[in-house]
């Protein structure tokens, strides 16, 4: 069994995405990491950097953390959806780094300048859309030569890369100007799993905070089960 840390924000619907498409069973623990969840003493202890996901494989007693480093444990574990070497095994790992240190960071960035900052900065605005235009971009001309991210195969890049880019409206970004990026997405909205991913905890609750007592109580029932 595994402990999904969840939020239902791009960065945790990547493992959602893994898991549903691995088939396993798992339960998730919500972090309202609106109220605070992320500080929580028992929920640092597998995730020191205080964010979302994060995860327990409550079978081989292992936690990790960063969804990057998650989906490669998971592809490696159930050997699926990373070739286990050569050349196709670094365009999937090239393009999952690509999302990890470029896509998500500037996306995230670009998501806090347009809806969150408490002032309007025009330069944030500017340098984080244009930066993120500038990586559909290079989105783009990979998927004009392969029908996935990392080639033929659907792979753990997909996974990191598709929660984000659902979001191009948020992001401000003309989904015209990338016809394969809109290819690639409406081919993926129509895979069960991913529908799945997408939409499951529908009843997070923003307002709600877990307890430190709450969430070790959570954490060793699902150790049991
Ligand atoms: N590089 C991290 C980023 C995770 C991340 O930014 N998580 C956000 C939600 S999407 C979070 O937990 N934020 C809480 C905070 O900043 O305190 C990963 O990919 O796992």
């Amino acid at each position: 069994m595994y402990t999904l840390f969840f939020a239902p924000t791009p960065n945790g619907r990547k493992i959602t995405l893994m898991l549903e498409a691995l088939g396993v069973p798992y339960q998730m623990i919500p972090i309202n990491i609106r109220t605070g969840d992320q500080f929580l003493p028992s929920f640092l202890k597998v995730s020191p950097n205080n964010r979302i996901p994060a995860l327990m494989d409550h079978e081989k007693g292992i936690n990790v953390f960063e969804s990057g480093a998650i989906l490669t444990y998971l592809a490696e574990k159930h050997g699926q959806f990373l070739p286990k070497q050569g050349a196709e095994r670094y365009m999937v790992l090239q393009w999952l780094f690509w999302q990890m240190g470029g896509l998500g960071p500037m996306a995230g960035q670009n998501h806090h300048f347009n809806h969150y900052a408490p002032e309007v900065v025009p330069y944030g605005i500017k340098r984080y859309t244009e930066e993120t235009t500038r990586l559909y971009g290079v989105l783009e001309k990979q998927l004009a030569m392969h029908t996935y991210v990392a080639g033929e195969h659907y792979s753990i890049a997909d996974m990191a890369i598709y929660p984000w880019i659902a979001l191009y409206e948020r992001q401000k970004q003309d989904i015209k100007q990338f016809p394969n990026i809109h290819r690639y997405l409406t081919m993926m909205g129509v895979r069960p799993d991913v529908q799945k991913a997408m939409q499951c905890f529908p009843d997070f609750d923003w307002e709600a905070s877990l307890t430190e007592e709450a969430l070790i109580k959570r954490i060793e029932e699902n150790a049991k089960a």
